[in-house]
């Protein structure tokens, strides 16, 4: 296979655009498109301040370090979660995401969990009793709480995360055996402001997982391979696997498949008025965080739960 654009050995062969291309241009390529999709969706300026949440993964550093390569202001956070799952997860993943951060001499924000709130996810989860036995849903709760937080006190204008189209595509395909019109009407590429909230952005949401890999080792970021290790058997890993059956018979079916949902979302021929989720939001009495929730969002009631349970024992 051979490079479209100088002919010499193919790095990279993308099915889906029917494109081949060597390591030097595949690395052009990549920022070149990201820059497309930054513009197309309107995801942000130059002189807007961005925070890039940064998990150690290949994902997060393939994003920060595009976004820094094209020139915009991006810095990241990582959150410390205290997830060890005999591999020393978190450990391992902060020592990479910090190494990157040096090496390019970047800004980066550090939250550790058990420093802030007392105690890490996993335990936080057991004291809970939140997501039978995985701390996911304690987990997602805490990260997207903190990414606010941080977005907010620190005043940066958008939150980018490193979803690609991979994670996209199976959310959107869980979303849709339920049709959870709820979720489906929020799914997309930007999530605008909401008042105390930053825009959130997904920057490669239309590349394939396997191109971030191939980006990564392209450029010689040293990610963590391994996924945390509460991932295993989820139900997201599953339908990533049933995508890639279709995709393999079907080269770029999960591209149409998302791409053909945003398009009908744009048009508005889904189904359920667009405000109506968000009509009933009000602000949080204690971190003045938007919630659905009557008092308290989930997250603050999660934290008095836990010390309560403190005080008790
Ligand atoms: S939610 Fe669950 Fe992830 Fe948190 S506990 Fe690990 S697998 S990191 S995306
Ligand atoms: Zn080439
Ligand atoms: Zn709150």
């Amino acid at each position: 296979m051979k490079c479209r654009k100088c002919g010499s050995k193919a790095h990279v062969n993308m099915r889906q655009h029917k494109l081949a291309l060597c390591r030097e241009h595949y690395l052009e390529w990549v920022p070149e498109q990201t820059e497309r999709f930054i513009k197309k969706y309107g995801m942000f300026t130059r002189d807007e301040k961005v925070l890039v949440a940064v998990s150690g993964g290949k994902d997060s550093l393939s994003l920060w370090d595009i976004l820094v390569r094209l020139g915009y202001q991006a810095d990241g956070l990582y959150i410390g979660l205290g997830i060890d799952g005999g591999i020393g997860y978190s450990h391992e993943s902060q020592r990479l995401t910090e190494k990157f951060a040096n090496e390019h001499d970047l800004k980066l924000h550090i939250v550790d969990i058990e420093k802030e709130y007392g105690q890490s996810i996993p335990v936080l989860s057991e004291m809970t009793h939140r997501g039978k036995g995985k701390p996911c849903s304690v987990c997602g709760l805490t990260k997207r709480h903190e990414m606010n937080r941080i977005a907010r006190d620190l005043g940066y204008d958008v939150l980018a995360t490193g979803h690609n189209l991979d994670d996209e595509a199976a959310v959107l395909f869980g979303n849709t055996l339920t049709w959870t019109s709820e979720y489906l009407l929020r799914q997309g590429p930007v999530l605008p402001s909401t008042e105390g909230l930053a825009r959130k952005v997904k920057p490669l949401c239309r590349f394939y997982e396997r191109e971030m890999t191939a980006y990564c080792l392209a450029r010689g970021i040293e990610y963590i391979y391994e996924e945390c290790p509460f991932a295993e058997g989820s139900t997201s890993i599953y339908y990533k696997e049933l995508l890639n059956q279709l995709e393999n018979v079907r080269p770029g079916a999960k591209l149409i498949f998302y791409l053909k949902f945003l398009e009908a979302r744009r048009r508005g021929d889904l189904f359920v008025e667009q405000n109506e989720a968000q009509a009933h939001l009000h602000s949080c009495p204690k971190c003045r965080q938007p919630t659905s929730a009557p008092g308290l969002c989930s997250f603050c009631r999660l934290m008095e739960k836990t010390q309560q349970l403190d005080t008790v024992s």
